[in-house]
């Protein structure tokens, strides 16, 4: 196990993350406490770092946070602060202006700013060097996310005895799309610090040996990156999941039942009650897919008294353009579809912007016929595993993008292409009008998927392979050693 509880402990595994699992909240009177961040990131990770000696290192969500470590949870939680035009430049510019829509087929044009770089390598450095100083001899850090990318090959340099993995959440893109980017290749030399490099699908797996092959010049066997310093990166698909027994036994209480008829009653009890949950981001085609649902009530395939959808969407990121034009695109539609088709008291949409509690997301998820999930593109979509852990009498449609991870495992949902507004609109009538042997049919084989690949079958596979990994692999060779 790792030390002691001094500032100067160290630990046997350490998990790197742009966020911290708790936010930093000021009150009123200028004090401050932690709320814990829930998030699929804190859940699926969690558990393990119980399991070990761990630290996590993360941001604390605000300007100029104090860095001071503390423990919750049995976890030490070591933050790294960011400055103001840290969080423009790195977090805001950068990760989510540059990277984010790069990663996610271009679906807005991401901006290239050298200052926006430089930051970036600035910050990731200093959460390789926080790292450095926190893991055991031997141990293990695992890295998460685009923000991060460079942090493996800074912490291999600081600390070459470490076992390093990254786990990219969003997906990682072809080749046409990445060499756009003009840091392409310190990228990728940030990844390849890491002895295992994770993925959500098998194609962002690809996607990465390939570039290395073709853009570093280094040889690659099916998924694994030969250095020429003697170490061996593996890069694999490792599907990230939910808490299926967890959320299915919150969906079975009492209270989420009652909670659950109470919803479809305040909407008027309308026959078919389609949802979208998402976050509010141009990557999870809201727009598209209400436009879609706009059209079928245009065209009178459905009437208010029939169907009514109830889209929560959770602004996010509202300090970037882009995604400011978004709400007030989606605000503008939600209006004109409401202006024109609703009735008094009966809106087409019910549109929020509040963030819910667990229970609360249970219910919604209960009371919903068909659950609509659109997104361009979409590392895995937890939502669609979450709707699907929530129908326990098998009843229930799921509409998914095939552009999300999630479309891998989830195969018997009804797929669509969410830049096909007709065969959008086909298969929400197909759900509309399954029969309920045909919907339990798919909902049976949907909840088998999700229950055998929960969230710590994803981080013990994660970790089993990082444990495999063997030292010779990781150990960096003099080059008289790798020439003898
Ligand atoms: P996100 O893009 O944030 O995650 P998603 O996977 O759907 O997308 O996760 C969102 C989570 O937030 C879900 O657990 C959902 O229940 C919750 N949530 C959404 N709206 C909420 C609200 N109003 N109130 C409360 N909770 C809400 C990124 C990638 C994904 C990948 C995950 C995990 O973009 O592709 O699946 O990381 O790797």
């Amino acid at each position: 196990m790792g030390g002691d509880s001094g500032s100067d402990a160290t630990f046997d595994l350490v998990v790197v993350a742009n966020r911290l699992p708790v936010d930093r909240v000021v009150n009123e009177d200028g004090s401050c406490t932690w709320r814990r961040s829930p998030g699929g990131l804190v859940t699926a990770v969690e558990p393990v770092m119980q399991s070990y000696d761990g630290a996590w290192v993360g941001w604390d969500g605000g300007p100029d946070g104090p860095e001071e470590p503390f423990d919750e949870n049995g976890m030490r939680l070591v933050p790294v602060s960011l400055s103001a035009p840290e969080i423009e430049e790195f977090y805001e510019g950068f990760s989510n202006g540059t990277l984010w829509p790069l990663y996610h087929d271009v679906v807005a044009k991401p901006s290239f700013h050298r200052e926006w770089w430089e930051s970036y390598v600035r910050v990731n450095r200093r959460f390789a060097e926080k790292a450095a100083a926190l893991a055991a001899e031997d141990g293990l850090v695992w890295v998460h996310d685009y923000q991060l990318q460079l942090v493996p090959a800074m912490l291999r340099d600081l600390r070459p005895d470490l076992r390093i993995g990254f786990f990219l959440h969003i997906p990682f893109p072809p080749l046409e799309l990445f060499v756009q980017l003009p840091w392409r290749r310190q990228i990728l030399e940030g990844l390849l610090g890491a002895d295992l490099v994770g993925f959500q699908r098998p194609g962002g797996a690809q996607n990465f040996v390939r570039l290395v092959r073709q853009r570093v010049g280094h040889k690659t066997h099916r998924d694994l990156v030969y250095l020429p310093d003697g170490r061996t990166v593996e890069a694999a698909a490792f599907p990230i999941s939910i808490d299926f027994a967890g959320l299915a036994e919150l969906s079975r209480t009492p209270a989420v039942a009652e909670r659950a008829r109470e919803i479809r009653d305040q909407l008027g009890n309308p026959r078919h009650v389609l949802l979208g949950v998402d976050r509010l981001d141009y990557t999870k085609g809201i727009y598209d897919r209400l436009r879609a649902f706009g059209e079928l009530l245009a065209d009178e395939t459905l009437s208010v008294e029939d169907a009514v959808f109830l889209q929560v969407a959770t602004p996010s990121r509202e300090r970037v353009d882009e995604y400011r034009r978004l709400r007030d695109e989606i605000d503008r539609l939600v209006g004109r579809i409401n202006g024109d088709y609703g009735r008094i008291g009966r809106p087409a949409i019910s549109y929020l912007h509040s963030s819910y509690p667990r229970e609360e997301m249970a219910a919604m998820f209960k009371a919903a016929d068909i659950m609509v999930v659109t997104p361009l593109r979409d590392g895995m979509n937890l939502v669609a595993k979450e709707y699907v852990a929530c129908r326990e009498d098998e009843s229930g449609a799921l509409v998914l993008s095939e552009f999300a991870g999630a479309a891998d495992e989830l195969k018997q949902a009804f797929l669509i292409n969410p830049y096909d507004i007709n065969g959008m609109k086909a298969a929400i009538m197909e759900a509309r009008s399954a029969k309920p042997r045909e919907l339990a049919r798919r909902m049976k084989a949907m909840r088998k998927t999700v229950q055998s690949h929960d969230v710590t079958a994803w981080a013990q596979q994660f970790m089993g392979r990082l444990a495999e990994v063997r030292p010779e692999h990781r150990k960096r060779l003099r080059p008289s050693e790798g020439d003898g």
